[in-house]
């Protein structure tokens, strides 16, 4: 499996609501005409001393998005739900091609390349933090 060889730019737009987590290199892969799901990655990092729990996330643009693993079973490519994402303190985690990712389904509209997708992330207590992520062409 190749991994992408596209470009990236650290790209983060955020209300923070939030501000102990800080999210890099963010960016929804741009899909074909007619395709429902695509996948956000990103790079969070932790800045506290306490572990970081998102327990969800939502966008207007798709139905629902849910936080998912690749891995390669007996040379099988699966993709399997996580439950959360936690990122402990002082600890970065990135969801990348071949690892985790949030899995967009059930696209209502068109995903243009440089558009920018509205994602709030859910926090295990309930609070949100609200980034555009920009939609970017990914070869792999
Ligand atoms: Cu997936």
């Amino acid at each position: 499996m190749k991994y992408f060889i596209g470009f990236y730019l650290t790209f983060f737009f955020s209300t923070f609501s939030y501000a102990e987590l800080t999210i890099t290199q963010a960016h929804v892969r741009a899909i074909p005409p007619g395709q429902k799901a695509s996948v956000a990655y990103m790079t969070l990092t932790n800045n506290t001393a306490q572990d970081v729990v998102i327990s969800g996330a939502n966008s207007p643009f798709f139905m629902s998005i849910n936080l998912h693993r690749t891995a390669n079973i007996d040379g099988v490519m699966t993709m399997r739900a996580q439950p959360e994402l936690r990122i402990e303190p002082n600890q970065s985690v990135t969801l990348a091609p071949g690892g985790l990712h949030w899995m967009l389904m059930g696209l209502k509209g068109a995903l243009k390349p440089s558009a920018e997708v509205p994602i709030s992330l859910i926090f295990a207590d309930g609070s949100e933090q609200k980034l555009h992520v920009i939609v970017k062409t990914i070869v792999n």
